[in-house]
């Protein structure tokens, strides 16, 4: 009896053990706001005695968002409750410029932008005094969720003076999420908007996206696909785009909406859609004031019109500006704008798509409306792993332009291919546009507005669903992480913010953190070079873009095809774009024109996208494009194998769940960049004629085997739903 009793313990010890580490194990949910307890005692004691007594100014309540995440944050990492107390006695004071005791305000330097904020730390009677001052509840918000972060990233708090405020003004997450729940481009499972509950039922995943968005200053959201339903804005759907607004508005973060240009004849019953006809205008406007009387802080519309067939004002003989100024007007009473996209190739096949956006908009220049902005894909193609910056950043002085980064990793890898986009970001944001002179980066043309009231911004494509966390892939929490970060301040360095990241998601694990950071910043290298290096692109599987297609020849339009766009032939490989070939190259600024026209001054890493090369041709590293093409495709590969010994290290610095989920992703990422790299290698030698120098592992099946491989129901596929 006594012996079934030990084993009947020992059982109950074993079932609680493992359901205590089930319980306590790290899905992800909590992304980077997780919060966890510091373990350095000697650190956290300058914060606990700094932290025990908080002042909050008038207008913060217990209710306050702010306020609520300062308790969660300080209770969860110090195991303290605050005492709420009086400005004199406080550690921490927090609250408005205007809210906050003059003596206090005096100490500071006065935040002028709404959505700025300052900490410093002040010496007030002999003792040390952190104050968190915003403009708005706004900015207060974000103070703390960067108090927040120090306190994550542990930083010392003795000598604060930070004085931030963001230098674009709208940064949005536009979500390709479709009415019926599934995702374009999505890799995370369905949509988190649940619209058969809504309006009646908020889930805590909208309150927590809320939070996130906030904690890295994004302020705005595009609910739904930008290949829109027109059922969007009928009232059935506007009452349930108001519950998420009210949800999201303490956060800061406003509601756009995606519509379809042809709304008024799907939805208004209207025999036209023609942007000049005054039953059309009207129409809009009416719905416009519908809009507000849901939503009053409604931010505006997105638009894709005359692209991939969709609706636009093409079909009625009318341009890009006609229709965007015709919502603009509607939304202008309002404070709305409209953010119209330049992602356009509709009419009919081009020589060259990647021309076509330019010539398009850049005779519209300065004859947009005032509250009209263009968002403008990185790329002139679509979200390749690498494009030179879109030529259209530099050429459209008169009109506000929005950047369009997507997050989401429709070309990237899905969600199981590790893919930091931090150096993505940074190399499109620091590309010299030579506008107006040297030194005019992407970034500072979208942060400069051509006339005073023009709006400026930016926009990720969403890489979020109902996966448990979020993302799909650990990893790719980081890449909504950074985009916030780079929306904010574009000046920010990408390794600056995967450290961070890191160590608000994982551990502060110096052996951990430091060969991490390195290999995000190296991820993205990774991929290019075992799917398109040297400046190929577009070489994916057909429809899905799923996996290596460089053999696709047939498509409904020749520009969705592989073929189209590197050109091997038995002369060489790659799209010519210079002045011999579409030249696309004329585009840009005479001094990147130039750079990009001569094979001999293109970076290599463009060199395929402006140039057919020889295959014999000699690359600056002295190999011929041949070999240098091989040598990139095995180092992508290698590469990754790097990266799987370095993730297997970490094994006992992370969470268990959080490790193997990693682990079991790299797996599949080293299997997917194998077959990018024989598939393509094999394919491309069938042009070159030359051999897989010696020393490189032998693909492991000839070409057909990778030409027959089928993939069914590969996720992301979507559109107008
Ligand atoms: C939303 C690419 C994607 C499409 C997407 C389109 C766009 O073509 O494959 O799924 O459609 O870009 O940005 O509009």
């Amino acid at each position: 009896m006594r012996k079934q009793f030990r084993v009947f313990g020992l059982l109950a010890f074993v079932w609680m053990f493992t359901w205590a580490n089930h319980c306590f194990a790290d899905d992800g949910y909590k992304l980077w706001l997780s919060y966890a307890k510091i373990s350095d005692r000697a650190f956290a004691a300058q914060y606990n005695q700094q932290l025990k007594q908080i002042y909050f100014a008038e207008g913060i309540g217990s209710n306050n968002v702010a306020r609520i995440e300062l308790m969660k944050g300080v209770a969860a990492m110090l195991q303290l409750t605050p005492q709420v107390t009086k400005p004199g006695d406080a550690g921490l004071l927090i609250g408005t410029q205007k809210t906050l005791p003059a003596s206090v305000i005096k100490t500071l330097p006065a935040v002028t932008h709404d959505e700025g904020y300052v900490i410093k730390t002040i010496t007030t009677n002999n003792h040390k005094q952190v104050v968190i001052a915003g403009k708005t509840q706004t900015g207060v918000l974000y103070g703390v969720f960067n108090f927040l972060r120090l306190l994550q990233t542990q930083q010392p708090i003795s000598t604060l003076n930070i004085n931030e405020y963001p230098r674009l003004e709208r940064r949005v997450l536009n979500h390709w999420d479709n009415l019926n729940r599934t995702v374009e481009r999505g890799y995370a499972g369905a949509s988190i908007w649940n619209w058969h509950k809504l309006p009646g039922y908020i889930e805590q995943q909208y309150i927590d996206y809320a939070r996130a968005n906030a904690s890295i200053g994004i302020n705005g959201t595009v609910l739904n696909n930008v290949n829109a339903n027109a059922l969007m804005l009928s009232p059935e759907y506007l009452v349930k785009v108001k519950a998420l607004a009210d949800a999201f508005r303490p956060y800061g973060i406003r509601v756009y909406l995606s519509v379809k240009f042809s709304s008024p004849i799907e939805v208004g019953k209207l025999k036209t859609a023609d942007p000049l006809n005054s039953e059309v205008r009207q129409w809009w406007k009416d719905k416009v004031d519908e809009i507000y009387k849901y939503v009053p802080d409604f931010g505006g519309f997105l638009v894709k019109a005359n692209s991939e067939g969709q609706p636009g004002p093409q079909a009625y003989g009318r341009n890009h500006a006609d229709g965007a100024n015709m919502m603009a007007e509607a939304l202008a009473p309002h404070n709305g704008i409209v953010m119209w996209r330049a992602f356009v190739y509709d009419s009919n096949p081009l020589n060259d798509r990647a021309k076509q956006a330019y010539d398009e908009f850049k005779p519209l220049d300065g004859k947009f409306a005032d509250n009209v902005i263009v968002q403008v894909k990185n790329g002139a193609i679509d979200f390749q792993p690498r494009e030179p910056f879109h030529p259209l950043f530099g050429a459209m002085k008169k009109t506000p332009l929005m950047m369009e980064f997507q997050i989401t990793q429709e070309y990237t890898g899905f969600s199981t291919h590790l893919f930091y986009e931090g150096p993505l970001f940074k190399e499109v944001l620091g590309a010299d546009t030579y506008a107006e002179g040297k030194g005019t980066t992407v970034a500072k043309v979208i942060e400069k507005k051509p006339h005073s009231k023009a709006v400026t911004g930016i926009a990720g494509v969403s890489n979020i669903g109902t996966d448990r966390n979020w993302c799909g892939h650990p990893f790719a929490q980081s890449n909504w992480y950074a985009f916030g970060r780079m929306a904010w301040n574009p000046e920010q360095s990408s390794a600056q913010i995967a450290d961070d990241w890191l160590r608000m998601t994982f551990t502060n694990n110096k052996s951990f953190v430091q060969p991490m950071v390195q290999q995000m910043l190296q991820s993205r290298e990774n991929t290019v070079n075992y799917m398109t290096p040297l400046g190929l692109h577009h070489i994916m599987g057909i429809n899905t873009h799923y996996g290596p297609g460089p053999w696709v020849n047939k498509a409904e339009r020749p520009d969705w095809t592989s073929v189209h766009y590197h050109k091997a032939d038995s002369l060489g490989i790659g799209f010519d774009r210079s002045s011999t070939g579409s030249k696309a190259t004329s585009q840009y600024a005479p001094q990147v024109q130039q750079m990009f026209d001569n094979p001999a001054t293109c970076p290599d890493s463009n060199l395929l996208w402006f140039h057919h090369v020889s295959w014999t041709y000699k690359m600056r590293s002295g190999k011929t494009l041949w070999f240098e093409l091989v040598h990139h495709y095995y180092e992508g590969v290698d590469s990754v194998r790097r990266l799987q010994t370095v993730w297997n290290g970490m094994q006992g610095k992370v969470d268990q769940e959080q490790f193997n989920s990693v682990k079991q992703l790299i797996a599949i990422q080293l299997q997917e960049a194998i077959r990018w790299r024989d598939a393509c290698v094999l394919y491309f030698q069938t042009f070159s004629k030359q051999p897989i120098p010696a020393g490189y592992e032998k693909p492991a099946h000839p070409l057909s085997y990778y030409r027959d491989q089928q993939f069914h129901f590969a996720p992301g596929i979507g559109g107008n739903i």
